[in-house]
């Protein structure tokens, strides 16, 4: 090859490089791919109220072809702890220039907000792609539509928050729990809830037969709960009530007052579980003076069947006797001392002590008070070594007129 032919081969090499380089880049940016790094949603009524974002919730993503008319499912992930989804690598069969983030109320593994028509609540966001294909930030928006107000939204996303977490630390009790206890029986099942205006009771509820065109067990939240703590009462009670259920087919049941004799003490066991679960969630082992000696101080209560009367007896066996509450009632008795034993910080007690409460009440299969009693006793007080604790719980039940067999002493 001549000098001529060696300058052609390199110029040759050299316009192949020129070409082949844009292809390369090219290809980094193909408008069949979408890169999210980072995406996180989150929902506000108006610019004067801090945002709440939209965690552990089910998010398809979407790619929308503004061109072509066409939309295409790319993935479905769940936000995490913070509302976020991050480093998905996604690509379609088509060509996209826009993506859409559909944001529902819940997930798969617990349950979602819905309508009484079935409908899940979901908010949609969709973003312009940049050249780069590459989405990466945080978005807050306000949403409205037929479905409900700016407001309306807000609750939803504040509702989808407490459920997550009274989701979660019932899930991390009964883990934590574990070790000390058979949990062998226990699941968790999800359970959707309905936040919807059109509903007309009063109160919250838990249908096991379902609601309007729900046919499956659900829970009803009513709609003039909005503060998160009037919907962590709300969730914490009735989603007690769906556990007891599932574990021994106890439904709901009717009842006067939570102050009322209740004939049948099946009634008076499931209601005071529910109160005894969302009065622990708020205040766990350190009780308030008020609430841990309500029983004895009210004639309507001591030793009588009602709701009021089993909460409090249920919640002497999980509290501690701890700092200047010690002297306040003739309660020494705790599950935490009973099971463990081993100095630990509170919240590891009450996470412990928690799930060791809900593990007793899945293992007994009691439908009363009596039955959950009598089955603390047989399977972990009837040993000689654990007479003096055994002691310590009749006197503790004693303070609320319970029996030493567990039976109201009065009325019941
Ligand atoms: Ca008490
Ligand atoms: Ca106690
Ligand atoms: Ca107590």
């Amino acid at each position: 090859m001549g000098k001529n032919g060696e300058l052609l081969v390199v110029l040759a090499v050299a316009a192949l490089l020129v070409w082949f380089v844009p292809v390369a880049v090219h290809a980094d940016v193909s408008k069949n791919e979408v890169e999210v790094q980072s995406f996180r949603l989150s929902v506000r009524p108006d610019a004067d109220t801090t945002s709440v974002p939209i965690r552990d919730a089910k998010v398809n993503v979407y790619g929308i072809g503004t061109v072509t008319g066409k939309t295409t499912l790319l993935t479905t992930v769940v936000s995490d702890s913070v509302g976020k989804i991050s480093n998905l690598k996604l690509k379609s069969d088509e060509e996209f220039d826009q993506i859409r983030f559909q944001y529902y109320f819940g997930n798969d593994e617990r349950g979602y907000v819905i309508k009484q028509t079935d409908y899940h609540y979901n908010v949609n966001h969709t973003r312009t792609i940049p050249d780069n294909r590459v989405i990466n930030g945080n978005w807050t928006s306000s949403f409205s539509g037929d479905n409900g107000t700016p407001s309306f939204y807000y609750y939803l996303t504040m509702l989808n928050s407490v459920y997550d977490d009274v989701y979660g630390n019932q899930v991390e009790a009964v883990e934590a729990a574990s070790s000390y206890i058979d949990t062998s029986q226990i699941s968790f099942k999800p359970i959707d809830l309905i936040y919807d205006t059109t509903i007309d009771q009063s109160g919250n509820s838990f249908n096991r037969n379902g609601k309007g065109d729900v046919i499956r067990s659900v829970i009803c939240v009513n709609t003039d709960n909005i503060t998160d703590w009037d919907l962590t009462n709300a969730v914490t009670h009735e989603w007690a009530h769906w556990n007891m259920y599932r574990a021994t087919g106890m439904p709901g049941g009717e009842y006067s007052s939570h102050y009322t004799y209740n004939a049948n003490p099946e009634v008076s066991y499931k209601e005071g579980w529910a109160i005894f679960q969302r009065h622990r969630y708020s205040c766990g082992l350190t009780n308030e003076f008020t609430n841990d000696t309500q029983v004895q101080n009210d004639a309507r209560l001591f030793g009588t069947s009602t709701n009021f009367t089993v909460k409090g007896a249920l919640y002497d066996i999980y509290d501690i006797n701890y700092d200047d509450y010690a002297q306040l009632e003739n309660d020494s008795f705790d599950i935490y001392q009973l099971f463990v034993g081993d100095e630990a910080t509170l919240s590891r007690k009450n996470l412990v002590s928690e799930g060791l409460m809900y593990s007793l009440m899945v293992n007994s299969r009691a439908t009363t008070f009596e039955g959950f009693y009598q089955y603390l006793i047989q399977n972990y007080l009837s040993g000689t070594d654990n007479q003096v604790l055994k002691a310590e719980l009749v006197k503790a039940m004693a303070v609320n007129g319970i029996d030493e067999n567990g039976n109201f002493m009065l009325k019941g």
